[in-house]
């Protein structure tokens, strides 16, 4: 699999992206620009999908269920899976070649984590829903004969798959994987931001023999655009989503007449706990990487950093030095750290970091813009950037930025720490640093998340529990509970 270089194209340029509906792939009238974050050129327009094409979709979606899709065993399921796993594998540079361009993220983040996470998250399912046993309980009866309760898993019907633009691949794939193997449709949006490697997948799809009408893919925006229609379109039976807690929010209410089943993955103002005792050097590496991988833009990263007095000044001047060592720039100039996804969500992040000011934090570094005296200059990229001194009440203490950028407070106390940590309406993901193995247990199991890290950061064993509490998310996905979520469970009892 050889990673893109400068040179490799990239694989829209100068066209139209369609969307798949049932098989066909469609061009709408109205086209969107999908604008490069690391220069502000653009890369393609992308076709966007209406109330009318939304429709169709679904409706070949509940067609294809009707077909033969709807009458494919497990095993053929998964060796479809296994089939889109080594496409992708296949056509490994133009997705990572997409990826990069759409994100401005860098060559490394894109080729070891996004696209290679893609295909796993395809062959994981495969190999879980082929694992999966389905419950059984014998029961007594008055007559003693007694009788039998087994579970049987049929789909759930069809599915909304709406992502997000920060892993698009990654997260696009980690639902749309487990909703076919149960025997699903899908109905797929990308992020408007991100559409490439979704367009890239539809043509895998289609090369793997995935029947016309299971995996649908629309392209568009979220609140009066595509997005809204698909999740209050009556014929959905349930969504997954991944994006802002507050989408989650009009989600829920577009979904609530025709009462879709839903797992939200939502936002996170995750905390970092460090303690005297960790590896130093371990500890501001992870913290490193739990800041500022992927710009800051990880659901999961830290953007509070709570560190044992004693280490306090320590770990603040390591942390800062190590971020002002990162080399910023784009996918294919070695750089640590890309741009942020586009100029309206680089206001928003340094309208956090102007707030950090007013709210009497001190920047210990960053807080503003590079400038490089090239086109790079149009793109969206962003310093990072290390506050302290911030109120626990502060609004950059509250609120989920989603940019490079934490704000690191002392702690005297384990009680105290894990006070701090809870504070907050998120709950997504915590990370503790420290080589006390019962105090790692004991704060390990108090913090309010759905997952929590000890001594690392973003370690993820796809067969485990993924989610929030909290804001950060309705459900768990991730193992068994996607094969459950998307599956609908019947009891069968039979009397012996
Ligand atoms: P977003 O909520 O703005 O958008 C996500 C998706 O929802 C996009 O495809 C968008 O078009 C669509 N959308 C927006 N409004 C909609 C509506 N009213 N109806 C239907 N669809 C709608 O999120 P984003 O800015 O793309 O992503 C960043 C956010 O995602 C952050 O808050 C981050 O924490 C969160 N996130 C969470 C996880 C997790 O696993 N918990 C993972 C990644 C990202
Ligand atoms: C959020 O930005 C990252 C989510 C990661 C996953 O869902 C995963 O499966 O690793």
């Amino acid at each position: 699999m050889r990673p893109p270089t400068a040179a490799d194209p990239y694989p829209f340029a100068g066209t139209q992206l369609p969307c798949l509906v049932g098989g066909e792939f469609i061009r709408t009238r109205n086209a969107f620009q999908n604008l490069s974050p690391v220069d502000g050129t653009t890369l393609c327009t992308v076709s966007e999908a209406d109330a009318t094409l939304v429709d169709r979709a679904v409706q070949a979606a509940r067609a294809a269920l009707q077909g033969p899709w709807g009458r494919t065993s497990l095993p053929e399921r998964c060796a479809l899976l296994r089939k889109v796993a080594e496409r992708i594998e296949a056509r490994f540079t133009e997705f990572v070649s997409a990826e990069v361009a759409d994100t401005g993220k860098t060559l490394k983040e894109a080729s070891a984590l996004d696209i290679p996470r893609g295909a796993a998250n395809f062959r994981a399912y495969a190999d879980l829903a082929l694992a999966r046993s389905a419950e059984c309980f014998e029961m007594a009866t008055p007559d003693g004969r007694g009788a039998l309760n087994y579970a049987v898993h049929k789909p759930v019907g069809v599915v909304a798959v709406v992502a997000p633009w920060n892993l698009p691949f990654l997260l696009l794939t980690w639902k749309v994987a487990p909703a076919l193997v149960c025997g699903n449709a899908v109905v797929a949006k990308p992020s408007e931001e991100t559409p490439a490697t979704a367009a890239l997948l539809a043509q895998v799809m289609q090369e793997s023999g995935i029947p016309p009408g299971v995996f649908n893919l629309l392209h568009g925006f979220g609140t009066g655009s595509t997005g809204e229609a698909l999740v209050s379109h009556p014929d959905v039976d349930a969504i997954a989503f991944t994006g802002e807690s507050a989408t989650g929010a009009a989600i829920m209410r577009s979904a609530a007449d025709s009462v879709k089943a839903l797992s939200f993955e939502l936002g996170g103002k995750n905390a970092a706990l460090v303690f005297a005792d960790a590896d130093f050097e371990a500890a501001v590496n992870g913290t490193v990487r739990s800041v500022f991988a992927n710009c800051g833009q990880v659901c999961l990263c830290s953007e509070r950093v709570y560190v044992e007095r004693p280490i306090f000044e320590r770990f603040v001047a390591a942390l800062a030095a190590r971020a002002q060592a990162l080399k910023v720039g784009g996918p294919f100039e070695g750089a640590d750290m890309g741009p942020l996804i586009s100029r309206a969500h680089r206001e928003k992040v340094l309208s956090y970091y102007r707030l950090a000011r007013e709210e009497h934090g001190e920047v210990v570094c960053g807080g503003g813009v590079p400038h490089f005296g090239d086109r790079r200059d149009q793109g969206a990229f962003i310093e990072p950037t290390v506050v302290r001194g911030l109120a626990e009440s502060a609004r950059c203490v509250k609120e989920e930025i989603f940019g490079p950028v934490c704000h690191v407070a002392p702690f005297d106390a384990e009680e105290q720490a894990v006070q701090l940590a809870n504070d907050t309406h998120y709950g997504l993901a915590a990370a503790v640093w420290t080589q006390n193995l019962p105090r790692a247990h004991r704060v390990a199991r108090q913090m309010q998340t759905g997952i929590t890290w000890v001594n690392d950061w973003f370690l993820r064993d796809l067969r485990t529990a993924f989610g929030g509490v909290k804001h950060s998310g309705i459900g768990r996905e991730g193992g068994a509970h996607s094969l459950a979520f998307f599956s609908e469970t019947q009891n069968i009892c039979v009397k012996l």
